[in-house]
């Protein structure tokens, strides 16, 4: 089997960074926050996260906030939503410095988008989607603010978008889809609400995500691609199914879609390699513990060590 070209990955991270004018940069460049998120977690994942200037790295996610709003957007001033908090407050995880942050000025801003339904919205202009219910339920749980909503009808609305094949959608009534389900497993981990699932079926949907070239895909008849190693797997570990998956096909499928010379991960073999992809390529490997590569923790999506240091202070 390939092995995992750890070394060329870090050097193609530590360089997307830096050319700015690159195609890749050009079109990540609204959601750059996301991609530090991606590539930053990648180096820790990878033991490297010194190979970057931690202090440059916070002054410039700390000049993507809006104190008036208390959100981040996804680029120097552009508006704030909260995929990009999310992703603020994880890349402060991990270098442990969220005590740069206003912490209940942004949980303010966070609560400030449940709906009286209970689901959340995205941001001001009132978009809902369970990604954005596992993203509210996950930045306050980081920040220990939890209390600041109404939890039992955050629950109540991520139990409603619940399907008859045991998935999730994007909302009631939306098809199952592996990165709603993520979202929506996550949110109720977090919440200490996993006895809404049902575990055998929702495990046996996930673990038919596996195609016959190992790879998992997102939906029934859909090509398998990398990024769904870690929306189903982490999905699987939350529920206690991943062991429904085989692992060894899905190891290698991961690792045949690296580029082992220059670096990088891409979503199917022979493509071009992206940031995300590389991310969750690298996530997904940690979730099977790939050696050399650290524990993640499946609900929060960030090293294990970050998130026992946050919850535990160890
Ligand atoms: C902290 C890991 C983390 C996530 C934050 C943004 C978010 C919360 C979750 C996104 C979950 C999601 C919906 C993932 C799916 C992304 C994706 C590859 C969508 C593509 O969908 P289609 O329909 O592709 O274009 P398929 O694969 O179905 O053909």
């Amino acid at each position: 089997m390939a092995e995992l070209a750890a070394d060329q990955h870090v050097r193609y991270i530590v360089t997307v960074e830096k050319k700015k004018d690159s195609f890749e940069s050009l079109v990540m460049e609204h959601i750059r926050l996301n991609g530090a998120y991606w590539g930053l977690t990648t180096l820790d994942l990878l033991h490297k996260l010194h190979a970057v200037d931690a202090a440059e790295v916070v002054d410039w996610i700390m000049s993507c906030y809006h104190p008036e709003s208390g959100g981040f957007g996804g680029n120097v001033g552009h508006d704030p939503h909260v995929l990009y908090t999310l992703s603020a407050v994880q890349v402060l995880c991990l270098f442990d410095r969220l005590d740069v942050l206003d912490i209940d000025k942004v949980a303010d801003y966070v609560a400030g988008l449940q709906n009286e339904d209970g689901s959340f919205s995205g941001d001001v202009w009132g978009e809902v989607d369970t990604r954005f219910s596992y993203i509210a339920l996950c930045t306050l749980s980081l920040l220990h603010r939890l209390h600041k909503i109404n939890m039992q009808k955050a629950v109540d609305f991520v139990v409603s978008c619940k399907n008859l094949d045991g998935g999730f959608g994007a909302m009631p009534g939306g098809e199952s889809h592996a990165g709603q389900i993520f979202c929506c497993v996550g949110a109720l981990a977090i919440t200490g609400s996993l006895h809404h699932i049902d575990r055998d079926l929702l495990g046996w949907w996930l673990c038919e995500r596996q195609c016959k070239d190992g790879g998992l895909n997102g939906r029934p008849e859909k090509l398998a691609d990398v990024c769904y190693s870690w929306w189903v797997l982490s999905s699987l570990i939350m529920i206690d199914r991943v062991h429904w998956i085989d692992k060894e096909k899905l190891t290698k499928f991961i690792l045949n879609c690296q580029d082992k010379e220059t670096g990088g991960i891409s979503d199917r073999p022979d493509n071009a390699v992206d940031i995300y992809h590389t991310y969750f390529g690298v996530a997904g490997l940690s979730l099977m513990e790939y050696p050399g590569v650290k524990p993640m923790d499946p609900a929060y999506a960030l090293p294990l060590d970050v998130v026992n240091r946050i919850f535990l202070r160890k």
